[in-house]
């Protein structure tokens, strides 16, 4: 059945409040590209949102995810306990930054995995305030969208939300004035302060570079300032590295940039190679201030989804993907910088490893400091690209960021035939 019958069906089957990228559906996807139902090859920059980093349908995947179907399907980790889910477990502890006795617990999706490091900070700290930052993404859920910045589409009608949520300005170089990190940072630390009140706060949480609300990467000094800071307030600093987890960034965790070790570290996404998986990890005291029962659900760490996990980390290690990250920043990084020397268009390039975005902007009239976005062309770049095979997404609160988030098994000829289409597309549209 061709994308287009396809489609006709979808129309009147899928809710339209659930949209898609392209209207094209596909068939089948491994290593750096997809195939479609109509027998068309794309260039995939976007690894299912981050997720697909040892590839799709990456061969240790699958080999683990058909033995444990043989052997089981599912349980309920919390009815009849199984090995995969504690060594998933300690394989979080093993990874996430911090030499400090730490536990975890699973759960099915990111937007669960902050609600529940939400709960555990409040038993911890007997607080109820959560402070985020501007241009936050965090999911979905009552609780998340709360914690999510973006009105369109995430939250608009669909409150209200949760209570004591507040939200204090993010460092972004390109639009903060060029405030240094910790300028921006104790601007931030007095608003909370003077607002919420440092007694009050039960934990703090950031991702390290924003994903959904534009790839913006803090200015150097920041996160170690706002870490230290909720630190001394007695406050549970909180990494959600949902997006960034995971070799992403050259390392297997963002924080890990400036030395920053969070006291919990939500993830998700890239942890298990396509299978919906997500956790909370963190310090032991914190982790066990939870009474017995008070974390669960049917799900979550369901026994197929360690397994992919198991054996993502396994590829991840074995081909060294934080290598391949940051060679796909090199390969990214310089190119980009020449489409920028013939595109006035292109107002900031920035990311780290293989999520990298570009932010186009419209020429900065004399006097003004701040370049005002430009989403219309930020869509129709992507549109270009779309139409020639390649994959790319777009984000940002102005939706005027395009990002790549290439597999991180993607292979250089594969990055080069990307790059030669979002050239094109580029310089089409100036
Ligand atoms: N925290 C940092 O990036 C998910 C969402 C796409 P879930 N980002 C992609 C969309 O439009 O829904 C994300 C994230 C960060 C939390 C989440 C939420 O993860 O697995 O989508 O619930």
């Amino acid at each position: 059945m061709s994308s287009e019958e396809l489609h006709k069906r979808r129309t009147s089957a899928v809710a339209r409040g659930v949209s898609s990228v392209i209207s094209s559906y596909v068939d089948t996807a491994a290593g750096g590209g997809l195939t479609d139902v109509d027998g068309r090859e794309w260039i995939d920059f976007a690894s299912g949102i981050a997720v697909t980093s040892v590839g799709n349908a990456a061969p240790r995947v699958v080999a683990a995810v058909q033995a444990q179907v043989e052997r089981f399907t599912h349980t309920c980790f919390m009815v009849t306990p199984y090995e995969s889910y504690v060594a998933v477990c300690e394989r979080l502890a093993e990874l996430t930054p911090g030499d400090f006795d730490k536990r975890a617990a699973l759960f099915n999706s990111g937007a669960e995995a902050v609600e529940n490091a939400v709960k555990i900070a409040r038993h911890a700290t007997g607080r109820t305030a959560v402070v985020v930052f501007d241009h936050a993404y965090h999911g979905r859920t009552n609780l998340t969208m709360a914690m999510t910045a973006k009105s369109m589409p995430y939250k608009s009608g669909f409150g209200p939300f949760a209570p004591e949520v507040y939200r204090v300005p993010m460092s972004y170089p390109l639009r903060d004035g060029g405030l240094s990190g910790p300028e921006a940072a104790a601007r931030a630390i007095d608003m909370i302060e003077k607002q919420v009140g440092a007694a009050n706060v039960a934990a703090v949480l950031i991702e390290p570079i924003q994903g959904e609300g534009g790839f913006v990467v803090p200015a150097r000094g920041f996160l170690p300032a706002i870490a230290g800071w909720a630190r001394s307030a007695g406050a549970v600093f909180v990494a959600d590295e949902i997006q960034t987890g995971f070799c992403r960034t050259g390392n297997w965790f963002a924080s890990e940039h400036e030395g920053v070790v969070p006291d919990l570290v939500t993830v998700a996404k890239g942890m298990a190679g396509g299978l919906p998986l997500a956790g909370v990890v963190g310090r032991a005291e914190m982790m066990d201030a939870v009474h017995p029962g008070g974390l669960g659900g049917t799900y979550g760490g369901n026994p197929i989804a360690c397994a992919a996990s198991l054996a993502a980390v396994e590829t991840m290690r074995e081909l060294d993907l934080n290598t391949a990250a940051r060679a796909i920043e090199a390969q990214f990084l310089p190119a980009l910088s020449t489409f920028a020397e013939r595109d006035p268009g292109i107002g900031d390039i920035r990311g780290r490893g293989a999520m990298i975005a570009i932010e186009l902007t419209r020429p900065v009239p004399s006097g003004l400091i701040v370049p005002e976005p430009d989403p219309g062309r930020t869509g129709q770049v992507a549109r270009a690209c779309h139409a020639a095979g390649l994959l790319v997404l777009t984000c940002g609160t102005y939706g005027n960021v395009l990002r790549f988030l290439p597999p991180l098994v993607i292979s250089e000829a594969e990055v080069d035939r990307g790059l030669e289409i979002l050239e094109t597309a580029l310089l089409d549209t100036i």
